[in-house]
């Protein structure tokens, strides 16, 4: 069932961004930039955007452009990763890595390009919703993305290798670095479902908190995972040095620590009843999922 959901999904999103860069004017980076997000990953953060605009009855079209967005970025930070001068890993998806496949310099540009391409996204004349929102969701989507998101949390992150690190630093590297990310994409629904601010601030933090869930379960991946179904090489935090919950607490501690997140997590969505039952099966699969 959740793979039917998240292939459909995924073909919508390659579908939108195709259309989308076909109407621009071509140039050299359009082929490594459709070659990082175009065609590849679970597009996990536009399942949950679109799960989450159940619970408030928002139709898909109304939120497919922050679906977009989201990936852009996520495919961006994905693609400066891989680079040498950060994690330097040669595949990624299952295929080589944008700067293996197209060199760094188009490697780093074509990144740069889908960064970009977010916003104009967001701000498309096109794109159904009014202005104000457009703006509030730029702002948020540009703060998660930045140096008090997703590039701080990659700043500590690279810091942190090879250093012991306490519980609290681990988690919130990690809240920057992968659930920023996920909290914009609740967040963001909120704000085209106009909430009021403590609504969306509880969107935030519950995104968040299925960020730091997703993230524990990266890492559970790389620990025990198969490198062909995770489409990149395993064990490889721990060659590295990476500081992750899994290194400090050990494989029990750090399961438990995940499987008490993921409760919280779903005792929060008990107001909402059966409009959040496609967001509960999404966030069971984060913590079972073997890719
Ligand atoms: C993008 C602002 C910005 C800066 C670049 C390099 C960097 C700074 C940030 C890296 C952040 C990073 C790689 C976080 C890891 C998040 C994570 C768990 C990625 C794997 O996500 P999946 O499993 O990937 O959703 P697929 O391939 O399915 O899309």
């Amino acid at each position: 069932m959740i793979k039917k959901k998240l292939i459909k999904n995924a073909r919508k999103i390659d579908k939108f961004l195709i259309n989308f860069l076909n109407k621009q004017k071509n140039s050299l980076l359009v082929k490594p930039m459709k070659y990082g997000v175009i065609s590849g990953g679970k597009k996990i953060r536009s399942t949950i955007i679109f799960d989450t605009g159940k619970i408030f009855n928002i139709s898909d079209n109304k939120l497919v452009n922050i679906c977009a967005a989201v990936e852009c970025i996520h495919s961006y930070s994905l693609i400066h990763d891989d680079l040498p001068c950060m994690d330097n890993d040669l595949i990624r998806r299952g295929k080589p890595s944008t700067h293996i496949k197209f060199g760094e310099a188009s490697a780093v540009l074509a990144g740069s390009s889908l960064l970009t391409l977010a916003f104009e996204i967001i701000t498309d004349k096109k794109y159904p919703i009014n202005y104000i929102s457009k703006n509030e969701i730029v702002r948020s989507l540009a703060s998660c993305s930045g140096h008090t998101g997703i590039a701080g949390g990659q700043e500590l992150d690279l810091k942190f290798e090879n250093k012991k690190k306490m519980i609290n630093q681990i988690i919130n590297m990690q809240k920057k670095k992968t659930g920023k990310l996920f909290n914009f994409c609740l967040y963001a629904v909120g704000v085209v479902a106009n909430k009021n601010k403590i609504e969306k601030n509880f969107l935030s933090s519950l995104g968040e908190e299925i960020g730091l869930l997703f993230q524990l379960a990266d890492d559970f991946l790389d620990n025990k995972g198969s490198k062909k179904l995770v489409g990149k090489p395993v064990k490889k935090d721990n060659k590295k040095g990476k500081s992750t919950l899994l290194n400090l607490l050990g494989e029990e501690k750090a399961y438990l620590y995940a499987n008490n997140l993921k409760k919280k997590i779903l005792r929060k969505l008990e107001k909402h009843g059966k409009k959040a039952k496609e967001l509960i099966s999404t966030i069971e699969f984060i913590l079972e999922r073997k890719f």
